[in-house]
């Protein structure tokens, strides 16, 4: 039933070809799901000029508080910075010391209450890091007044001691100093953003990552993708968010418009062109590019271990399933479950396949994806298969 282009077994007749449209749709379904881009995060950065506000935001989320442009001023002494490319936005109170406490708190005070009255709870502002420098040794009535502040409007706020690099007696009794102040802050975290040389001794960077987990459990579930996606200080959240690429893929999949003649051995080269958007979407969410020509080759290079991974048959008696009235089961949604699946399928091994270069630092060649694909659904084939299976039955159980 395969194309009979001898040099791409996957052709497909052009009368079978996905539509556009849809296509398009899922593609914006998953940079507003799986990526945040639908509700993006909103962070409120405060603390004295000098204290590593612009290297805490740069360290965490990849971002350059000085760029030139990037950022307009809300009011008095806060700038406001958005992306085009991350679900994003950052305030930045630039310095403490220029204007005293009460006009500085007034002026959190007016950004976070004149965007909590908007309806839209995406201008909230979600969290407040308050950064203050560990070896600055000075809590101000201005971190009180704020964390206070917070407190009352309900914002979380984190105390970030930044430039961290000491351990010593003088900064255990500084951080005790603050946690007693300061004890309607949500969390205290010692932070050292980059990192830092005395000499020859390097001081590696730490307390990213705490930031980051503290700061997820304490936005809104519906932010949290948004955060995962622009942070660039841990992996293995990017990773989360590329597996969220695959599922919101493959869950749409489902519902794709497949033609009736649709007979997933021999058509399986239908579905590259969806694979070849979602590569598109995971590269992005783990910031990496390969050209358009390297994901195809990718998508038709590893169809066919796709395929044998499961089998035509078997993926049909597995898809069965997950029906609860097989009678009732049309032609069109065994094809969707079925092509949910393989993208699934595909996806997971894909992620995992480049995940790993992407972490070990090598670059993922075509190739060598091929390659890692491969080897992915041999060792993992049961893993991989079941986790497909399982969110395409729950997908058909609870349709959208
Ligand atoms: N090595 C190192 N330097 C830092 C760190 N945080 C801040 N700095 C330095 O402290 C200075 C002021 O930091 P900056 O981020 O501009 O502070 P801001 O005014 O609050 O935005 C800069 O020279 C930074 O390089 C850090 O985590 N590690
Ligand atoms: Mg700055």
């Amino acid at each position: 039933m395969r194309g009979e282009n001898q040099d791409d077994p996957w052709a497909v007749p052009p009368d079978l070809a996905l539509d556009n449209g849809e296509l398009n749709e899922i593609d914006s379904r998953v940079s507003n799901e799986a990526l945040g881009f639908d509700s993006p995060v909103n962070i409120l950065l405060a603390g004295n000029s000098g204290d590593g506000k612009s290297t805490l935001a740069n360290a965490m989320l990849g971002v350059d508080l000085a760029e030139a442009g990037a950022g307009f001023p809300v009011t008095k002494g806060i700038q406001c910075y958005q992306y085009h490319d991350k679900p994003l936005t950052l305030f930045d109170t630039e310095g403490f010391e220029v204007i005293d406490s009460e006009r500085t708190v007034g002026a959190v005070k007016e950004v976070i209450e004149s965007r909590r009255k908007k309806a839209d709870s995406k201008q909230h502002i979600h969290i407040v890091w308050l950064c203050i420098a560990a070896a600055s040794r000075r809590l101000q009535q201005v971190h009180i007044d704020l964390v206070r502040l917070c407190s009352e409007l309900q914002i979380p706020v984190i105390v970030v001691i930044t430039k961290s690099y000491l351990k010593d007696d003088s900064s255990e009794a500084f951080l005790k100093a603050i946690a007693d102040s300061l004890p309607e802050a949500d969390g205290m975290i010692p932070v050292l953003a980059k990192e830092m040389y005395f000499g020859r001794l390097r001081i590696a960077p730490f307390g990213l990552v705490q930031l980051l987990d503290a700061t997820l459990s304490l936005i809104p579930t519906a932010c949290q993708a948004a955060l995962k996606f622009s942070q660039v200080a841990d992996f293995s959240r990017k990773l989360e968010a590329a597996n969220n690429v695959v599922n919101v893929t493959a869950v749409a999949a489902v519902s794709l418009s497949l033609p009736a003649a649709f007979v997933p051995g021999g058509h399986a080269g239908l579905l590259v062109s969806l694979e070849v958007r979602m590569i598109h979407q995971i590269n992005n969410a783990l910031g990496i590019s390969l050209e358009k020509h390297k994901q195809m080759a990718i998508a038709k290079g590893t169809l066919g271990i796709v395929m044998a991974t499961v089998g035509g048959r078997l993926l049909f008696t597995e898809t069965m399933k997950f029906i609860p009235v097989v009678g009732q089961i049309t032609s069109m949604l065994v094809g969707g479950a079925i092509a949910g699946t393989i993208v699934k399928i595909f996806g997971t091994a894909y992620v995992a396949a480049v995940g790993e270069m992407v972490r070990e630092g090598t670059s993922p060649t075509t190739s060598a994806i091929i390659d890692a694909i491969t080897s992915a659904l041999s060792i993992h084939q049961n893993q991989i298969v079941s986790g497909a299976t399982t969110l395409i039955g729950e997908a058909i159980r609870r349709p959208k």
